[in-house]
């Protein structure tokens, strides 16, 4: 394995072309995602052609989330146990109808086998060049990209997609955060794992997220760099209904990300949100839209609505309370849905 640093080149990669679009996308609004949309809401699951977006509004998220969790261990479904089978077909199906997917990543713990919420035994610096996992490191990478290298269109075209992984790295709760990981440690993570992808195995359509989570003291604290990073990323959720502090968090933290974003001419945006249960009927456009309107993001990724926990419901679903305000929001002209992105493939 080599441990050398190399830079990013070629412009005309599927990457390229998905970051353009994305700028051009910016221009017209803020393209709404949706966590696991396709494959479960919290009372059906594994059924085709369903969402609980489309089931609201009549249209698909431009934006569909799906998490990478367990693959590197060989496993056939994520943690959430979505089958990585369906996830790539549901990738392309998205892709094909004008929209855009995002992918997250929640791997075991390298050293304890725990999952990604067990910070201990400081397994990024065994991972990295010289340390006791950096094969483990290795092996996980390539089915990484095994799996994103087929993410292919019947055609056989690349379907590129943007990629978030080592998210939240500010906290304290996953292994590769704060607590367990210095600044320095977590860059040279986020850059060997760019490396790998882009040069070693030949992932040229990925656009690449950096995302820390709100409370931040410094956003850039862990930034690995301008050649690694298309997206600067924030992830921001209501886990206690209080409307006022998640709207002061949104006002913050985006004012803070436009404003590096212009200097960094990088798009931003909201990569994870929600109010946990969605207790308020109007909080779409009363408490969302108001809060995030002013700020030119690109995508806000709205969280599960889990199958296996029914505290974790993030999105509108038939016969929620906040289906009729979803419709309402589905409104507004700058919310883009799929049928929105269609003039811009
Ligand atoms: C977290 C929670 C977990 C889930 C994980 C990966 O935020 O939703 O329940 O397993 O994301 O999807």
């Amino acid at each position: 394995m080599t441990c050398a640093l190399v830079t990013a080149g070629n412009t005309s990669t599927p990457a390229n072309q998905l970051l353009k679009r994305l700028k051009a996308i910016q221009l017209k609004g803020v393209m709404v995602g949706h966590q696991d949309d396709p494959v479960y809401g919290q009372n059906w699951k594994w059924e085709r052609g369903r969402s609980d977006v489309k089931e609201v509004c009549g249209d698909y998220p431009a934006v569909m989330g799906f998490e990478l969790g367990g693959i590197e261990l060989g496993h056939k479904a994520n943690i959430d146990q979505v089958p990585f089978d369906r996830m790539r077909d549901e990738i392309i199906e998205q892709h094909l109808r004008g929209g855009i997917s995002t992918l997250s990543w929640h791997p075991f713990n390298p050293v304890t086998g725990k999952n990604a919420w067990d910070p201990s035994g400081n397994p990024v610096r065994t991972l990295l060049c010289g340390g006791a996992q950096q094969d483990k490191f290795e092996q996980w990478i390539g089915i990484v990209a095994n799996f994103l290298n087929s993410l292919k269109t019947p055609n056989g075209q690349k379907v590129p997609v943007i990629f978030r992984p080592w998210h939240e790295m500010n906290g304290g709760w996953f292994w590769w955060g704060a607590e367990s990981t210095t600044p320095e440690e977590f860059k040279q993570l986020f850059v060997t794992t760019h490396q790998k992808l882009t040069k070693d195995y030949g992932c040229d359509h990925l656009v690449w997220c950096y995302s820390p989570n709100t409370g931040f003291q410094d956003y850039l604290a862990q930034y690995p760099g301008d050649s690694y990073v298309d997206i600067l990323g924030i992830d921001i959720y209501d886990f206690k209904h209080d409307n006022a502090t998640y709207t002061k968090n949104v006002k913050h933290d985006l004012s803070e990300l436009t404003r590096i974003g212009k200097e960094k001419q990088k798009l931003i945006a909201l990569t994870e949100t929600g109010a946990q249960q969605l207790p308020d009927a109007n909080w779409f456009t009363e408490v969302f839209w108001k809060a995030v309107e002013p700020f030119p993001i690109s995508y806000a990724l709205f969280w599960r609505n889990a199958w296996d926990n029914h505290k974790e419901l993030y999105m509108a679903a038939p016969g929620h309370l906040t289906a009729p305000n979803f419709k309402k929001f589905y409104k507004i002209e700058k919310t883009l849905f799929v049928n929105d992105m269609k003039d811009t493939k």
